[in-house]
């Protein structure tokens, strides 16, 4: 049996919700709202973070590591256009592919800890740190801009891979948060036409953004949140 533990609003958990979709691969939905106890979270990883991912008696962790398993071990794709890749790194640019896909987490780990902080009372303009988080997003995507070859296509040609997967969750997250964060993604030309073409693609429309801030402890069929009452009830 297949399982995946994360929280609504992971952006880490969401690239992988949608590799599991383009995989067509049924798995049991161990969704979370908001973070429970650090004891209650390490049964079932000791980083206390999200996603998990378990495959019958083997568990994994780290959201990364869980889509390049999922690539190499599920080779089946379905008739789409463009397919999803064939493996997470082509053997003639593996280098290529793996400093990318690192950039691409960097972005991810800068653009949720600017959200966590933010949700525990420090904001990125009174900080430092987050600061230098929130610049280090526009160089990112500067230097991801670069390395693509056409507007017409992702991070490998002629496929979807989880380097382009994973940037569309992490922008998409940072646009749908009140974080003060404007990606000026427009900027970004290559880059834009990619997260536009894939916010289309099934598997994305299947596991959409969802607004998450502290309160929200449900959402309607159609995503709107629903905020826990003053009285403390939901
Ligand atoms: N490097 C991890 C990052 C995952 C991560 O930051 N998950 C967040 C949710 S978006 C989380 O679990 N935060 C709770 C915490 O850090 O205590 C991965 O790629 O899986």
């Amino acid at each position: 049996m297949r399982a995946l533990l994360f929280t609504t609003g992971s952006p880490f958990a969401r690239a992988v919700r949608i590799i599991l979709n383009e995989l067509g691969l049924e798995y049991e939905r161990r969704e979370e709202i908001t973070t429970p106890s650090a004891d209650l979270r390490a049964k079932s990883t000791p980083t206390l973070q999200v996603p998990t991912f378990w495959d019958g008696d083997f568990t994994l962790w780290e959201s990364g590591t869980i889509a390049e398993y999922l690539l190499e071990t599920y080779p089946d794709r379905r008739q789409l256009t463009p397919p999803l890749a064939a493996l997470p790194w082509r053997e003639e640019a593996k280098w290529q592919d793996k400093i990318v896909f690192s950039t691409v987490q960097t972005f991810g780990s800068a653009a949720t800890t600017i959200s966590q902080m933010k949700w525990s009372g420090v904001d990125a303009a009174n900080n430092t740190h987050l600061k230098r988080s929130a610049e280090k997003l526009t160089h990112i995507l500067g230097w991801l801009e670069s390395q693509l070859d056409d507007a017409s296509n992702g991070f490998m040609p002629d496929c979807v891979s989880m380097q382009d997967i994973f940037l569309a969750a992490h922008v998409r997250f940072v646009e749908a948060r009140p974080l003060g964060i404007n990606l000026e993604l427009s900027k970004f030309h290559k880059l834009d036409a990619l997260l536009k073409r894939l916010d289309d693609r099934n598997s994305f429309q299947a596991n959409p953004v969802r607004w998450w801030e502290p309160g929200v402890v449900g959402y309607e069929p159609d995503g709107t949140p629903l905020f826990q009452n003053e009285n403390g009830k939901n």
